[in-house]
């Protein structure tokens, strides 16, 4: 029989970890070698030769892989050709996503940095003794609040629960927070103000619907290509409109294409709603039943003056009264945002902005419209909802006594351990290190190190820290190497869960391969990690992810993202995935449903409010020191962020410049002697990097844009956040390029 716990020679009360997930007696031997074991190997519910669905675990899309296995283990994969998402495509990442499980840099072992400052191997019994052992000295030294945790978007909303639930109401920590703030957390502020939750309201079908299709700061063709394939898919031959300072890929296939001034959005936008109101192109009746503050609203943008509107936007107020038009005569019009916007010191702002459009011509709660945020990685939405962070488990809200009561209640503990308020976000938690307030920091799934805003400083602050604990699948990423502790993790492929894609879509992930050396699932190190600190009676019931998709299905009763419809993964699997909500009991009545059908949104008398602020100007201008604006963002579909990960594949490898690069307009490459390819240093007030000009009219004169898979992007970039949502502003900053010689 399996023991709850067990003592170590060292002493420790050693859980089994795997109670459920392995049907043995726990050896000390075990867990030291845990893989040996047969913890890595795929579940029996899979046929050794099976051919099964499981969610992408890269974007946001969710597209499902039909993965092949041979004695139990994947050797292939392909797009699956049924499932509602992506209907037999995907992108190369998809077609590559087992190719980063086999590397040469998979963590196998924990590390632990010895009195030489090297990284040396260590038994997971050690591992957790040092981790519980270093976090709890630091909470009596100074306070339970002195040690934080970064998570992530891109694990199982399991996991990531699990972790949040851990963190916050097992192991007394008040901060916590996860790349979802780099990322959506301007989409879910925006959100909640004007609808009252946080509820992107589409469904992907809405790209085959409409007749215009509007992009504001969104780049799908190269960030979202199966989106995008849903968009070539729409027989109404669209219009579509492409907001966005460069010509990207998705702009040259654009009918109209709104080249505007970086950080302009919010002009043109009111630009827009200003010619709406006066031409009375509006939905009076939507308007009187289902939004509030329209006066107000009218009568702020009646004061933009079009022509200071065109001068400041760089787009002339015919294009802008085009653009207008063409709103009007759409009677499907959807509009779509993404980084270009969230991205901002006024992305709140923006993004309303947007969703007033909506409102004010009734382009929502039909087929083909919506104000529709795309989210980012695999699992935003779920990080969104269950992480823990910003909104307490479900949607809640960490200041409301009666929800911290009803979660409280439902999982069985004493309501004083959850926080009344959601803690530091990400910036603040950063900030805090830099005070000394925040000494000990757990870093899962994600790579600050790179991919946080100014980033040496970023490097500086966590070498800062009494004690860094870093769990990823990498030992090697720039994070990774800061840690004093390093927990080698299982990837995607290797473990199980859900992820819930961006149109509110539940889908189910597999283990399909063995995780290499010791190396556990997150899930099974949070089990450890509960266990080990002394909090495993707390999670008695979070003994596998399945169990745990059904707790937070019982907290989410009564919420607009009610999943209490949902009780298994295999009725995921039969149904093509199952978007949000779908109470107890209720029928799937379609595989595309969107929100708001019936014109009442979540606040209390059912109606959106209508939200607007003065634009601001840019904080960082270009100048004569530094004469060009920089952004950031995707460079190719087959890099993913910090290229942890895609770099493993030889494949995605041929698919994008391996050096980092800058793209330059040929006026100002002409202006500096440049040549195509040359090597030339870009410099910021905060740090120099070296890359190769690309010399392209894509981006105007005067900007330049650098993609964000290089090391040397955030050396560069300016810390500064949405006042609001806290999301840094990736996307703005003032550089001068300086020809090598
Ligand atoms: N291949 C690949 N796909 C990905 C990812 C990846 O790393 N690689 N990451 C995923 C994640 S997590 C995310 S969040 C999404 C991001 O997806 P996107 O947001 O589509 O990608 P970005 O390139 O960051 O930004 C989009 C566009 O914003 C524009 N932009 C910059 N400033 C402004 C501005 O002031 N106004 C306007 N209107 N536009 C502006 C940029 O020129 C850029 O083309 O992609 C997801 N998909
Ligand atoms: N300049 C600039 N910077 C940006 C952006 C930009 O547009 N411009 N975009 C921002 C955005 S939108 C985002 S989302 C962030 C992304 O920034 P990050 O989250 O830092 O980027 P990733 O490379 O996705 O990092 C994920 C890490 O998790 C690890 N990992 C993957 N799967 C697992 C798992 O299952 N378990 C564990 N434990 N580890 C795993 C990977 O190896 C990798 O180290 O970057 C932001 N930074
Ligand atoms: S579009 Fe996104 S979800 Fe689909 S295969 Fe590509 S990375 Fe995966
Ligand atoms: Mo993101």
């Amino acid at each position: 029989m399996n023991k709850p716990t067990q003592e170590t020679s060292r002493g420790l009360q050693v859980p089994n970890p795997f109670e459920r997930l392995f049907d043995g007696p726990l050896t000390e031997q075990m867990l030291l070698s845990p893989a040996k074991f047969g913890l890595g190997l795929v579940p029996d519910r899979l046929a050794p030769d099976a051919t099964t669905n499981m969610v992408c675990g890269f974007c946001s899309t969710g597209c499902s892989l039909s993965v092949h296995l041979k004695d139990g283990q994947a050797v292939n994969l392909s797009p699956s050709p049924d499932y509602p998402v992506n209907v037999g495509m995907a992108c190369p990442k998809g077609w590559e996503a087992l190719a980063p499980l086999q590397s040469d840099d998979r963590g196998t072992t924990p590390l632990l940095r010895n009195k030489s400052g090297k990284h040396a191997p260590v038994d997971w019994a050690t591992a957790m003794e040092t981790f519980c052992d270093r976090f709890k000295a630091i909470q009596s030294e100074h306070g339970p609040e002195s040690i934080a945790f970064l998570g992530t978007g891109q694990m199982p909303t399991e996991e990531l629960a699990f972790l949040g639930a851990l963190a916050k109401f097992g192991m007394g920590m008040r901060h916590g927070d996860g790349n979802t703030r780099q990322c959506m957390a301007t989409a879910v502020t925006a959100y909640k103000q004007s609808f009252g939750f946080d509820a992107p309201p589409y469904t992907y079908d809405d790209f085959e619907q409409s007749d215009v299709i509007v992009f504001v700061g969104a780049n799908p063709c190269i960030a979202h290509p199966i989106m995008w394939q849903r968009v070539m898919n729409n027989k109404n031959n669209p219009a579509i409109v492409v907001v966005d300072p460069r010509k990207t890929e998705t702009a040259v296939c654009a009918s109209h294409h709104l080249a505007i001034q970086p950080k302009s959005d919010m002009a043109l936008l009111y630009g827009l709603a200003k010619i709406l109101i006066q031409n009375d192109w509006i939905d009076r009746e939507f308007i009187d039943r289902s939004v509030n503050d329209f006066d107000q609203f009218a009568e702020f943008v009646s004061e933009f003056d079009l022509d200071h509107v065109a001068s400041q936007t760089g787009i002339s107020s015919q294009r802008i009264q085009e653009i207008a038009e063409l709103i009007h005569q759409g009677k499907r019009v959807s509009f779509w945002w993404t980084m270009g916007v969230n991205q901002s010191y006024q992305g709140t702002r923006t993004a309303q902005a947007i969703i007033n459009l909506a409102l004010i011509t009734g382009n929502i709660g039909r087929p083909g419209t919506g104000a529709n945020s795309i989210t980012g990685q695999c699992n935003a939405m779920g990080s969104r909802l269950f992480s823990n962070t910003t909104s307490l488990l479900g949607g809640h809200d960490f200041t409301k006594a009666e929800h911290r009561e009803k979660v409280a209640g439902q999982l069985g503990i004493d309501v004083e351990t959850i926080p009344d308020d959601a803690g530091f976000s990400y910036d603040q938690i950063i900030d805090g290190i830099l005070d000394g307030k925040i000494k000990g920091l757990w870093i899962i799934a994600t790579n600050p190190a790179h991919s946080w805003i100014h980033q040496s400083r970023c490097k500086q602050i966590l070498e800062k820290l009494d004690f860094l604990v870093v769990q990823d699948m990498y030992h090697s990423t720039e994070t990774a190497v800061l840690a004093d502790l390093y927990l080698p993790a299982a990837g995607w492929g290797e473990k199980d869960g859900t992820f819930i894609n961006s149109e509110r879509r539940l889908g189910v992930l597999k283990k399909v391969a063995r995780a290499p050396g010791s190396a556990l699932s997150d899930f099974a190190i949070f089990v450890l990690v509960a266990h080990c600190w002394g909090v495993g009676e707390q999670f008695a019931q979070w003994t596998d992810p399945e169990s745990v998709l059904q707790i937070l299905a019982g907290l989410t009763k009564g919420q607009p993202c009610d999943i209490t419809g949902i009780t298994s993964y295999q009725q995921l699997d039969d149904e093509g995935g199952i978007q949000w909500p779908l109470g107890e009991g209720h029928a799937i009545q379609s595989n595309q449903r969107r929100l708001f059908e019936d014109g009442r949104f979540y606040h209390a008398d059912g109606k959106a409010k209508l939200i607007f602020d003065s634009p601001q100007p840019m904080p960082e201008p270009a100048c004569c020191e530094y004469p060009l604006v920089m952004m950031t963002g995707r460079g190719s579909a087959a890099q993913w962020h910090t290229q942890t990960r895609t770099s493993k594949s030889s494949v995605l490898a041929r698919l994008y410049p391996n050096a980092p690069f800058v793209e330059i307009n040929p006026t100002d490459a002409t202006a500096l002697g440049l040549k195509p390819q040359q090597d030339v240093v870009v410099e910021s007030r905060r740090g120099r990097a070296t890359a190769n000009a690309m010399i392209t009219p894509t981006v105007a004169p005067g900007n330049v844009f650098m993609p964000m898979h290089y090391d040397e992007v955030n050396q560069l970039t300016l810390s500064h956040f949405d006042p609001y949502s806290k999301q840094p502003s990736y996307k703005d900053c003032a550089v001068k390029i300086i020809p090598k010689v």
